[in-house]
């Protein structure tokens, strides 16, 4: 079978408060931080859908970890990061399947209570209109036409639920020039001798944080406002991911 990229989307939500046209520069920060604290918000949010019992992860195979593993590796976030999950990946399963595509469908018909295996339903909502609806379903029904997905996107969804039962990395979703962007490892066994990031495409350099536990990824001063750096993410028997981390506007000192 053919294998095929997920392609990583262009922009996300909270990116857009920070693109505004014809915004005052310190208005900017202003609104800089209140997408910030939006996004400390969000995590909150994560936290209190934290799925107490997930699926087993077959790429990884492994238990899932418990759901006070996943509170203290929130809970030690920088501020700022948000957790990612697998786009498509409906029930993390680690992989983006047939399976996804029925329980997509199952979450696009609604009317009832979403079916209890689609533990992340934000890795449905492939268009971020914030709901998921048929045109979520013909877009991974399209991909899954294709060919197997290979490279998973990750993604981070503000406004729609997901358990988080197996994240993998926590970064920022946006960045702007100059700045220095974390990429940290979730799982206790994720190291950077053990998972290796790059840059895909983008002006951005990485190299691994010092405490060995992740990456950073430097964007470049130069990087224009409205470009994307493109990570792909290698971790190892879990598989390999692209991140598109978009580069906003440089707010004044
Ligand atoms: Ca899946």
């Amino acid at each position: 079978m053919r294998s095929r990229r997920l392609r990583t989307r262009g922009g996300f939500g909270l990116a857009d408060v920070d693109a505004g046209e014809g915004t005052s520069m310190r208005a900017h920060a202003s609104e800089r931080q209140k997408a910030r604290r939006l996004l400390a918000g969000a995590v909150g949010l994560a936290v209190a859908w934290l799925a107490p019992n997930v699926p087993a992860n077959a790429q990884a195979g492994a238990a899932p970890p418990t759901r006070q593993a996943r509170l203290a590796a929130l809970a030690g976030l920088q501020e700022g990061l948000v957790p990612l999950f697998v786009l498509g990946d409906v029930n993390e399963d680690g992989k983006v399947d047939a399976q996804d595509l029925e329980l997509l469908k199952a979450l696009a018909a609604a009317g009832g209570a979403p079916p209890a295996a689609a533990t992340c339903p934000a890795a449905g909502d492939f268009d971020m209109s914030t709901k998921v609806d048929g045109r979520d379903a013909d877009q991974l029904a399209t991909i899954l036409k294709a060919g197997r997905v290979a490279q998973a996107a990750l993604a981070w969804q503000p406004r729609v639920p997901c358990s988080f039962a197996w994240f993998r990395v926590a970064t920022r979703p946006d960045a702007v020039p100059g700045e220095a962007v974390p990429v940290r490892f979730l799982r206790p066994r994720m190291t950077a001798a053990t998972c290796k990031v790059t840059v895909r495409d983008g002006a951005a350099a990485v190299e691994a944080s010092k405490d060995g536990l992740g990456y950073v990824v430097n964007v470049a001063e130069g990087a224009k406002p409205g470009s994307t750096v493109t990570l792909l993410l290698n971790l190892a028997q879990d598989g390999e991911y692209l991140y598109s981390l978009p580069v906003t506007p440089v707010p004044p000192r």
